[in-house]
Parts: C-alpha cells; sequence; structure tokens
C-alpha cells in the first residue's frame, strides 16, 4: 500500500517542489486547495492529473476535519501561510489568523480525526530575527521581527505543545530562504532574475529594489523539500534548522544575476524606499549540522548555481511568451 500526503499550500513554491518528490517516492498526494475567482494552479500543472485536490481553507476548521477524514493521510505537510513579510505589516491580524492560528486548526483537526498521521510544520528562519547568534540552530532564542515572524514563533510553539500534550509525531523545520524558479515574483531573488531577464530582452529599463546590504541564507527549494520528508520518517519528531551556513548580500544576488546577462547592474538599479521595511533581520546564517548528522540532508545546489538556474529559467519563460 503507497502512502498517502496531504500537503496544505499544493498551489505554492514549495508545496509544487514536494508534491513532485513525493510522486516520485510513490505517494498518493493530496493538496488542500482555497477557493479563488481564478484558478492559480499554475506550478502544479504538469501533475495535476497525479494529484487529488481537496478544497479547504487554513482559516476554516470544518474544512479542515473534512479534508483530513475524506483523504485519511499518514502524512500531512503544512506549508499554507500568508508568506510574504512585507504584506505581514499591512495584513498583521490576517497573518496571524493564517499563518498562527492556522496551524492549531490543523493540529487540533489531527487530533480528533487520527492522531497517528505525522505532521511537518513550516516553520522559518524569520523566527530569529533580531539574531541572539550566529549562525543560528535550534537552541538559538527567537527574536522576530515582523508579524510574519511572531505569527511563525507561534506555529513553532503550538507543533510542540501538541507534541508534548497529545504525543502527536509533530515536527517543526526551521528553513532558511530557498528559491527556485518557481518563486513568487514579490520575493527579492525572483523579482531580481526576472527584472535582470526583463531588461536584457529590452522589456524593462530599470530595477527598484529597497536594503540591498540585507544578508541572507539562500538555498534551492528542491533540495529542501526533501529535509521536510526526511524529517517525517524519523522515529521521534523533533526540530531542525535547513539551511546552507552561507550567507549573501542582496547586492551579491543583483550583481551574479546581471553579471549573467552580461550587463554592469549599477546601469540599472534603483534603490526605493518604498521596498525598505519597518524593521529588518540581521545576519541570517543558519547551522544545518544537526539535519547533516541525524537526516543525512545536505544541500546540492550553490547560491551562485541558483541565481543562474533562476535567470535562465526567466529568460526562456519570457522568450516563450514573446513568441505565444
Ligand atoms: P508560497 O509560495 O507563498 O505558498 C503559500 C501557499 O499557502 C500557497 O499555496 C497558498 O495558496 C497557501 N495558502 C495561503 N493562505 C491559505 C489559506 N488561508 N488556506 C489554504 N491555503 C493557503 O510559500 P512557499 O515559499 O512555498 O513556502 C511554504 C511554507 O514555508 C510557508 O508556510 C512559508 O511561510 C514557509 N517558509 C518558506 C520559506 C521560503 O524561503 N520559501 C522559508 C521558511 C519557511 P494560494 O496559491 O491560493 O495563494
Ligand atoms: O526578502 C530585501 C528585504 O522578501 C529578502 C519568505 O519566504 O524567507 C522569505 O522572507 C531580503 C529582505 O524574503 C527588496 O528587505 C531588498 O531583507 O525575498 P524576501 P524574506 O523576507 O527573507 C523567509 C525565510 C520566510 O519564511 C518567508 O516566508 O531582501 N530586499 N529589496 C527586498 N525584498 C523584496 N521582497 N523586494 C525588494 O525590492
Amino acid at each position: 500500500m503507497s502512502k498517502r500526503a496531504l500537503i496544505t499550500g499544493i498551489t505554492g513554491q514549495d508545496g509544487s517542489y514536494l508534491a513532485e518528490f513525493l510522486l516520485g517516492k510513490g505517494y498518493e498526494v493530496f493538496g488542500l486547495v482555497r477557493r479563488t475567482s481564478t484558478i492559480n494552479f499554475s506550478r502544479i500543472e504538469h501533475i495535476q492529473d497525479q494529484v487529488t485536490l481537496i478544497p479547504g481553507d487554513m482559516l476554516d476548521q470544518t474544512s479542515l476535519q473534512t479534508a483530513l477524514a475524506q483523504c485519511q493521510p499518514d502524512e500531512i505537510y503544512n506549508l499554507a501561510a500568508q508568506s510574504f513579510v512585507q504584506t505581514s505589516w499591512g495584513q498583521p491580524v490576517f497573518t496571524g489568523d493564517v499563518t498562527a492560528l492556522g496551524v492549531t486548526r490543523l493540529l487540533d483537526a489531527i487530533r480528533h480525526v487520527d492522531p497517528t498521521i505525522r505532521f511537518y510544520q513550516a516553520s522559518s528562519s524569520e523566527m530569529f530575527g533580531k539574531v541572539r547568534e550566529v549562525p543560528q540552530r535550534e537552541t538559538t532564542p527567537f527574536y522576530p521581527r515582523s508579524p510574519y515572524g511572531v505569527a511563525k514563533v507561534y506555529g513553532h510553539w503550538i507543533t510542540i505543545n501538541y507534541r508534548e500534550s497529545y504525543n502527536l509525531h509533530a515536527t517543526s523545520g526551521i528553513l532558511f530562504n530557498h528559491e527556485s524558479p518557481r518563486r513568487g515574483m514579490e520575493f527579492v531573488t525572483r523579482k531580481v532574475t526576472h527584472t535582470a531577464a526583463r531588461i536584457k530582452l529590452g522589456m524593462a529599463k530599470e530595477l527598484r529594489l529597497g536594503n540591498l546590504d540585507s544578508q541572507r541564507d539562500w538555498g534551492f527549494a528542491g533540495d529542501y523539500v526533501e529535509a521536510m520528508w526526511l524529517m517525517l520518517q524519523q522515529e521521534s519528531p523533533d526540530d531542525y534548522v535547513v539551511a546552507t551556513g552561507e550567507t549573501h548580500r542582496v547586492e551579491e544576488l543583483v550583481q551574479v544575476a546581471f553579471d549573467h546577462v552580461g550587463l554592469d547592474w549599477h546601469d540599472y538599479v534603483v534603490q526605493d524606499p518604498r521596498f525598505m521595511r519597518p524593521a529588518e533581520v540581521d545576519l541570517l546564517v543558519g547551522d544545518p549540522s544537526k539535519a547533516g548528522e541525524q537526516l543525512g540532508w545536505e544541500p546540492r545546489v550553490t547560491f551562485g548555481e541558483l541565481v543562474r538556474m533562476m535567470v535562465e529559467s526567466d529568460l526562456k519563460l519570457l522568450h516563450d511568451s514573446n513568441c505565444d
């Protein structure tokens, strides 16, 4: 009998990679999708006939319980969230409802429907915020710097609380930034690679950015979904940091992307206060040694390879859409 997995957030970047990964492992894959007036299945359209989509919303307890009863999963990967940090200042209550309380709704549905289901929570390096130590590891205290980060701290602790209160196999993966050609356009990596490609093709003249000095530990999403799966294959639930252990400035990201298309970024990049944040996180860089030792996980794609892969993909995407 093949294992059954339910992915919340299957239409997002990570959800699409995880669904592919689990299908490759022989899983029967279910995805929770919320109702929207326009269908947004572009990231999963190539596998849509291999997965079963179930309507539901992280804001609606009944729909979560119904989804669990319907698909009876062995494993649940909770990837659904309002995941854009900048938006969380403009919509702090909504962000808390989906990204924080949504985790409780799902854990409580597990408790009532089938407490043997294994649960993965998508926690975030944003929980470290104003960092207490460098690099950050599982034991580093949290100091979130955005409503999103605060919501993720709640989601992290409610996962641990349900693990300890009800003996659930509930695990929290503290993932540092991970990117891909499927990254949303609002995030800085994709904004840079897509705009560099547009400038190269004569479709744009400038790239407006916020803080070029921010530093992040950027990995490839395709590598990180494997770590999620490995966590749920462990005998006992636990918490793990998943990161590359390297940090790069936004300016470096810009440099690699523009170099790849043969342009000097200084001629195109404009700093724009609209993209500055009310509070920034400090030096985010993760220590993935526990994931390495206990899960046997390590990142494969380097920072340079990742940025170039994204630029190449955007050049192709723009070229193909021009030919349509
Ligand atoms: P993403 O591309 O923004 O995807 C978010 C997913 O959540 C989408 O499928 C979205 O559905 C769904 N969603 C949002 N609100 C929902 C609701 N009320 N009910 C049901 N589904 C809802 O995010 P991602 O980059 O794949 O990240 C996946 C998870 O990992 C998120 O929880 C994120 O916070 C966390 N995380 C990400 C990173 C990273 O670097 N990518 C790092 C650490 C943690 P729609 O398509 O309908 O909008
Ligand atoms: O910003 C700076 C910005 O929006 C990265 C989410 O997946 O990872 C992601 O959150 C940095 C920040 O990602 C622009 O100020 C400069 O310092 O790509 P981002 P994020 O905020 O790190 C974490 C781990 C998550 O959990 C989140 O869900 O880049 N930056 N100029 C800019 N950022 C954006 N978006 N746009 C700019 O123009």
